[in-house]
């Protein structure tokens, strides 16, 4: 039987919440999911702290998931050392769909996979595994993807502690969708301009899974990009997580939302909306391209309270041309809006290699272990005395949320 090692990056480096299991990496167990079934062994090995490259076996491929470019520089690292453990070097993953052929060569692989997977890995897998440089992903209908394999990872890296409103333990990430058609100009998704949906017979296959595998289950955290985009989908995904007596978070934005939908939500056992707000200035927010009105953001908010559906904002700080004037525009909208909030969360700007921003020419570079959303504090864009504003009204921001939110 041919075999096949993954490895991943399991990123603990400047994460805030230290005692927090990470989300298992579902884009590349469900590439590890194909593998398994074109009779492939699968096995699967994390860069953590107890990573040790005398403990790799040798195998047919080795297969590179470099999820986020803050953690290249371990695979610039790593592989030059291992890659003689294997016939055939492939890799795929957010910094790969990026820069495809400076990571092929690079890191002297054999062949690279940009975006979505799943199509071009099987086909390239039954035409012989030959090497071909870059491919390009291919659409297809997400509800023919196999399940993810979750069962190749240990259950401590699916458990997840501390989330669905930081109220629960051991839940589990799942997609009901994948995708986004906004164009928010920070944001390195790679599947954008389209979203794809499971079915809810597909949705409850994959329930019906995790419950009897993971029967420690208490809840699920819906990672898709926006879970309200479609109504009758929400209502149908959020009424099966409810027939499993499944308690749930998920992500939606302000202009996907309204009573009939909370209610739905409330109504289904949801606990927590998460919403990219980013910022209160209606600069930056146009500039940022959010495509949303601070106005009736708050209507949102205020109608959330009523019905009982507890909402977490993402702000992010530091935007090209954010200065104290836009930061206190920020602070004061937060204020108006602070009884409705329950939970927040404060980022600080980083240009990511896929977003629309990472290629204007006013935005420096600078090596890739600087590209992370947390701590960060380098000099992105401006001239010096920009940068001391931007410091500074960070910090105003910062104190703010700190003295008047629940930080998440
Ligand atoms: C869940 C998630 C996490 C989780 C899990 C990590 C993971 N990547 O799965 C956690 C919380 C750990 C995390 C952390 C971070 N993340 Co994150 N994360 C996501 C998120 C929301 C979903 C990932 C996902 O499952 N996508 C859906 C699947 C279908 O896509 P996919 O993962 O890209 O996988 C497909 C292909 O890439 C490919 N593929 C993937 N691996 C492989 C391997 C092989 C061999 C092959 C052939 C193909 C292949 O096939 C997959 C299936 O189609 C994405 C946003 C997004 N929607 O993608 C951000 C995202 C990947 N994260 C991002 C960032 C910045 C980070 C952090 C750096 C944040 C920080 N700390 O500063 C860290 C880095 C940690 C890390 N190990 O990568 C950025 C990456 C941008 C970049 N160029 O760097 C993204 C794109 C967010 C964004 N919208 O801007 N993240
Ligand atoms: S930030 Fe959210 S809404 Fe904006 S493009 Fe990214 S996934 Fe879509």
């Amino acid at each position: 039987m041919k075999d096949v090692v993954f490895i991943y990056p399991y990123y603990t480096y400047k994460i805030r919440l230290k005692n927090r299991i990470e989300f298992p990496p579902l884009g590349m167990l469900s590439i590890a999911a194909i593998f398994e079934k074109l009779g492939y062994k699968v096995n699967i090995f994390a860069i953590d702290d107890s990573f040790n490259i005398s403990n790799l076996p040798k195998a047919f491929i080795y297969a590179y998931s470099i999820t986020a470019s803050v953690t290249y520089p371990f695979f610039l690292e790593y592989i030059p050392k291992i890659r003689n453990n294997a016939e055939i070097q492939i890799a795929g993953g957010s910094h790969v769909s990026a820069f495809p052929k400076e990571v092929l060569n690079e890191l002297n692989l054999n062949t690279v996979f940009v975006g979505e997977s799943e199509v071009s890995i099987k086909r390239w897998c039954l035409e012989g595994c030959i090497e071909r440089g870059v491919i390009f992903g291919e659409r297809n209908d997400v509800n023919n993807y196999p399940i993810p394999a979750r069962h190749l990872l240990s259950e401590n890296r699916i458990y997840l502690n501390n989330r669905i409103g930081g109220k629960y333990n051991n839940a589990i990430s799942m997609f009901s969708s994948r995708g986004c058609t906004y164009c928010c100009q920070f944001c390195a998704i790679t599947n954008r301009g389209y979203i794809s949906y499971l079915s809810k017979e597909k949705f409850e296959l994959e329930l019906i899974n995790i419950k009897f595998n993971y029967q420690k289950c208490e809840g699920i955290v819906l990672l898709d990009e926006t879970f309200t985009f479609n109504q009758n989908h929400t209502f149908d995904i959020s009424d099966l997580l409810n027939k499993y007596k499944l308690p749930f978070e998920c992500n939606s934005r302000v202009d996907k939302l309204d009573r009939l939908l909370m209610e739905k939500l409330v109504i289904n056992n949801c606990k927590e909306v998460k919403i990219g707000l980013e910022s209160g200035s209606e600069e930056i927010l146009k500039s940022m391209k959010k495509d949303i009105d601070i106005k009736k953001a708050k209507y949102i908010f205020e109608l959330a309270k009523e019905i009982g559906l507890p909402i977490k904002l993402y702000l992010q700080h530091g935007f090209p041309f954010e200065n104290v004037r836009t930061t206190k525009e920020s602070i004061k909208y937060l204020e108006s809006i602070k009884t409705f909030v329950s939970r927040v969360a404060l980022y600080r700007f980083v240009p990511l290699p896929n977003s629309p921003i990472y290629s204007k020419n006013y935005i420096n570079k600078y090596s890739w272990d600087k590209y992370t959303i947390y701590g960060n504090d380098s000099r992105w864009w401006g001239c010096a005395s920009e940068y001391q504003e931007v410091e500074y009204s960070y910090e105003l921001l910062k104190k703010y949320v700190s003295d008047n939110f629940n930080l998440a």
